[in-house]
């Protein structure tokens, strides 16, 4: 039987190029976003891999549409083998004492809230079932703070407890959690991050060979693909030339 991958944010970018990851490698996919269309396209993609794909619209921020849909999940799709917890972004890159008070709970309510009510959903199964896989889609941010960055490196650092918590929270079981956390990489993320604003969003890409959302596929696949007794717990990966969040060598 085939295992079952659940891909939030897969309309786009890293969960995007996760969902086709883990389709080549005969996942059957479950795939979210709040893009119908969107996802529609990018399911068909996936079925021409010859996997069975289910596509969930809804916001991550919506608890009772997030219940809904994973309490909804036909009995065949209900054991869900790896949850990736991909969707999320930022929003602003104003000094702290200017920051949006409407980009803050954003931010807050899908990196932080969000990712914890997927987890909240689909982890019991797991733990019953004694084999599971959550990989979070977490950051450099993470890690340390840089100028602008100050909430969303926030949501990061929290991915990072969070995933840390849920480790020691399913360590009796087989269950597995990795965070990746990724450097800079190319996305719809500094196009949203600027609110639209692409050749802002460009900028921060220049002088630099950026990662791609496969390169992250990578990883995710690595973690998730390792023999069953060894668990990545986390992978930093960053562009060459690239040394933490704010060190960035530009030519
Ligand atoms: P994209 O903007 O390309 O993709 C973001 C994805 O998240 C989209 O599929 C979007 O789907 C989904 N999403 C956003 N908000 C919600 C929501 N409220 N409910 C449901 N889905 C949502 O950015 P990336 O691929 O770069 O970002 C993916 C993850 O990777 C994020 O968590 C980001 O923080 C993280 N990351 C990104 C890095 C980068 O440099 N790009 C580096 C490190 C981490 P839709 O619009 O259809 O809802
Ligand atoms: C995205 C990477 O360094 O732009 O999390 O915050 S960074």
């Amino acid at each position: 039987m085939k295992k079952i991958a659940l891909v939030t944010g897969a309309t786009s970018g890293i969960g995007e190029a996760c969902a086709h990851k883990l389709a080549e490698n005969g996942y059957n996919m479950i795939v979210t976003g709040r893009r119908t269309e969107r996802l529609e396209t990018i399911a068909a993609e996936l079925r021409a891999l010859g996997v069975e794909v289910l596509t969930l619209v809804f916001d991550v921020r919506d608890r009772e549409a997030a219940t809904a849909a994973i309490q909804g999940l036909p009995a065949e799709w209900q054991e869900i083998d790896v949850l990736v917890n991909n969707a999320g972004g930022a929003l602003g890159l104003e000094p702290e004492y200017q920051g949006d008070y409407e980009d803050w709970d954003t931010m807050i309510d899908t990196n932080i809230k969000g990712l914890l009510t997927m987890t909240r959903l689909v982890v019991p199964g797991m733990v019953e079932r004694d084999r599971g896989h959550v990989v979070n889609i977490g950051s450099v941010a993470g890690d340390a703070a840089y100028g602008g960055g100050n909430v969303y490196c926030a949501t990061k650092s929290a991915v990072k407890a969070l995933s840390d918590g849920l480790r020691i929270d399913v360590a009796h079981t087989r269950v597995r959690v990795t965070n990746i956390k990724p450097g800079l990489v190319e996305t719809n993320f500094s196009v949203i991050r600027f609110h639209g604003d692409k050749e802002r969003a460009d900028g921060v890409y220049k002088g630099i060979q950026p990662l791609t959302g496969k390169d992250i596929a990578e990883s995710v696949f690595y973690a998730v693909s390792a023999p069953e007794h060894v668990q990545v717990a986390e992978i930093l990966i960053l562009a060459t030339h690239q040394a933490s969040g704010s060190v960035i060598h530009r030519s």
